[in-house]
């Protein structure tokens, strides 16, 4: 099939475009993040989401995903096919330039809806770039067309023509070169499962499904939601008690945009908001989530007023009185979305603010005015939060007029760090007193400050948050992290900008990480967002090998261990506090030799069940959730 190669020598536009894709090869973090497991899951969501366009144009109804087992991934989708004839301009096909140009996303038609501009939407080329080997299979025009690239670069000139067939579509399946990604290049099941789960919530009756070919026997799991974003709530409240039967749905079509939300009131004191822009979950929010908002707070306000359910003299609900409990999804498609904020997760298009916020002011009236009885009940919830509120309120001034005070407002138990800039500034939250004396012996006290928290703090997934604000513990670490919280958070008064918690390494001490974990991830959210949050990697073990010390991180690292020195006799440590100041500072606390875990929360639809789930009232479904789990369980203890 090469053996034309002497006949078509590359031309001048080839090599602008090999250097375009060698350009991909040199830097894959500016195109994909990085190449550790995010950017390699990247490849298949790059491809998945192109497939995914096709089916929001209309063309598309089946997508099938496989993970294979010689470590490839094959996504065929049954669209329209990408278009293979010859370009006049390039006379090249139309897939080989899809395939080796960067920014050619394919796309050529005006005013469909694709996720360019986003996390993703950096074109299929940037897969071709970093795979090994990719091989493009195109039904249309009444044959099956096949192209192979290596490294980017086409085998053939041309796709090659093969078998007539009658239906279209796309087959492209790729090898991730383990010359780019060299810590990984494994795909980790429940990240796919957990994207296309969400795609298929996202995008009604398109069925996509996932099969893992490595697994013997093979397992195959298909998503298809007649309902949509309304058993995408239904999914979310798994583990909640809604109030009301119905799941609101409204949804609306312009010219310029799309907007449907699907929401549902819960017994659960948190909201779980979820918002997307063409697919991507905006985590930062945006304008969709301001005008949802703005709408949602005036909508209960009026009915409530209107109904005599708030009287005359009494204030109005705020904003966070009526999400109390709430559990939402907007799904916004929006032509040229602007995709800004620290993870480029935040819609930052000013017109869809006024769009949404317009929608549902005329759309939410309707629904609470003809299902009254559920509305009513939906008031209620709202009132009793804000009654709460009024006692936050106050528990809040506490500790917000402490942290004006500075010095003397900080809890009295934080050994603080003498540098004030933040960027410098460490916090290691330390459980228990034992495991603080050699932390704060071994810390670097210029950049290092020391909270410790004594035994469990309390659980604010079952506390609503006036009465976490009472807890202590969670006073200290709100006033030592600086931020405030809730509707008050402010990330540009953090005091530092890594927080690592420092925990044992057995139950308890993942019991208290998951803890922290969802008081950060309900209340402080915008710390995780901002990438502040880690989980610190204290050893498990010690052993000797001569006069050799070794530290090893758990049994796994000690299995692995002792296959090469099956001899040794390993000291397991307790807790934190068995170590030695010096031991502490080597493993866990000197930022040259320590390895830190970043806590991120790409998949929030899976964080909002592993909190809800973990942390609920049903102790039943939290342990079979764990037994099945066991492997996302061990994602929040790292
Ligand atoms: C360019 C143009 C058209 C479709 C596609 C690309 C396309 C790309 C991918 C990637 C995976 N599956 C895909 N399916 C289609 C429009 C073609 C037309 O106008 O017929």
């Amino acid at each position: 099939m090469t053996s034309t190669r002497g006949a078509d020598s590359y031309g001048a536009k080839d090599i602008t475009v090999l250097e375009g894709l060698e350009a991909v090869r040199r830097r894959p973090g500016m195109y994909i993040g990085s190449t550790g497991p995010r950017g390699l899951h990247h490849l298949v969501w790059e491809v998945v989401d192109n497939a995914v366009d096709e089916a929001m144009a209309g063309y598309c109804t089946k997508i099938e995903v496989t993970l294979l087992g010689d470590g490839g991934v094959r996504v065929v989708d049954n669209g329209r096919g990408i278009p293979v004839d010859i370009h006049k301009k390039t006379k090249r096909s139309a897939l080989t330039t899809v395939l080796t140009t960067l920014h050619a996303g394919g796309k050529f038609e005006q005013g469909a809806y694709t996720v360019s501009g986003g996390l993703h939407g950096v074109g299929v080329s940037v897969v071709n770039a970093l795979a090994e080997r990719l091989v493009a299979e195109v039904r249309r025009d009444g044959h099956i067309w096949t192209q192979e690239f290596h490294r980017g670069k086409p085998a053939t000139k041309n796709p090659v023509k093969g078998r007539a067939v009658k239906k279209t579509g796309t087959t492209i399946t790729f090898w991730p070169d383990p010359e780019i990604f060299t810590e990984t290049t494994t795909f980790d099941y429940d990240t796919v499962a957990s994207r296309l789960r969400e795609l298929a919530f996202l995008n009604k009756g398109l069925e996509i499904s996932l099969v893992d070919e490595r697994a013997d026997p093979a397992v195959q799991e298909t998503f298809l939601y007649k309902g949509g974003l309304v058993d995408f709530v239904q999914y979310l409240n798994e583990n909640r008690e809604p109030i009301h039967r119905h799941v609101i749905d409204l949804s609306d079509v312009s010219d310029d945009a799309e907007v449907e939300v699907a929401m549902q009131w819960t017994k659960s004191y948190t909201e779980a908001i979820l918002s997307f822009a063409n697919n991507i979950n905006t985590h930062e929010g945006g304008t969709h989530e301001e005008g949802f908002r703005k709408a949602l707070t005036k909508a209960v306000n009026d009915f409530a007023r209107k109904k005599n359910l708030l009287k005359d003299k009494d204030p109005n609900l705020t904003g966070e009185d009526v999400r109390e409990g709430l559990t939402a999804v907007i799904s916004v498609k929006v032509r040229q979305p602007q995709f800004e904020g620290q993870t480029k997760t935040k819609l930052g298009n000013t017109e869809i603010r006024s769009y949404v916020e317009k929608a549902l002011n005329r759309m939410l009236p309707e629904w609470l005015e003809r299902y009254s009885p559920e509305a009513r009940r939906i008031v209620d919830k709202c009132i009793t939060a804000a009654k709460a509120r009024e006692a936050a309120r106050k528990a809040r001034e506490i500790t917000r007029r402490k942290s004006l005070l500075e010095s003397t407002s900080l809890p009295g138990k934080l050994a603080d760090c003498s540098s004030r800039d933040p960027a410098r500034s460490e916090l290691f939250i330390v459980e228990g007193d034992s495991a603080a004396g050699p932390a704060k012996q071994a810390r670097d006290s210029e950049t290092q400050a020391i909270l410790p928290i004594r035994g469990k703090i309390l659980n604010v997934e079952k506390a609503r948050l006036a009465k976490a604000l009472q807890n202590q513990e969670i006073q200290g670490i709100i006033t030592a992290v600086g931020t405030g919280i809730g509707d008050d958070f402010d990330i540009a008064k953090a005091r530092y900008h890594k927080i690592i918690m420092l925990t044992d390494a057995d139950v308890d001490g993942s019991h208290i990480r998951t803890l922290l974990l969802t008081l950060l991830f309900r209340h402080m959210r915008g710390l995780i967002d901002a990438g502040y949050v880690y989980i610190a990697q204290p050893p498990l073990y010690r052993v000797k090998v001569g006069s050799k010390v070794h530290y090893l991180k758990d049994d796994e690292a000690l299995e692995e261990f002792r296959r090469e020195h099956p001899k040794v006799n390993p000291t397991r440590f307790k807790g934190l506090g068995e170590m030695n100041p010096d031991e502490l500072w080597e493993t866990t606390m000197n930022p040259e030799t320590r390895t830190l875990v970043r806590v991120e929360m790409e998949d929030a639809a899976r964080a909002e069940e592993i909190f809800s789930t973990l942390m609920g009232d049903d102790v039943a479904r939290r342990k079979a959730f764990i037994q099945q789990n066991a492997k996302d369980v061990r994602f929040l203890d790292v």
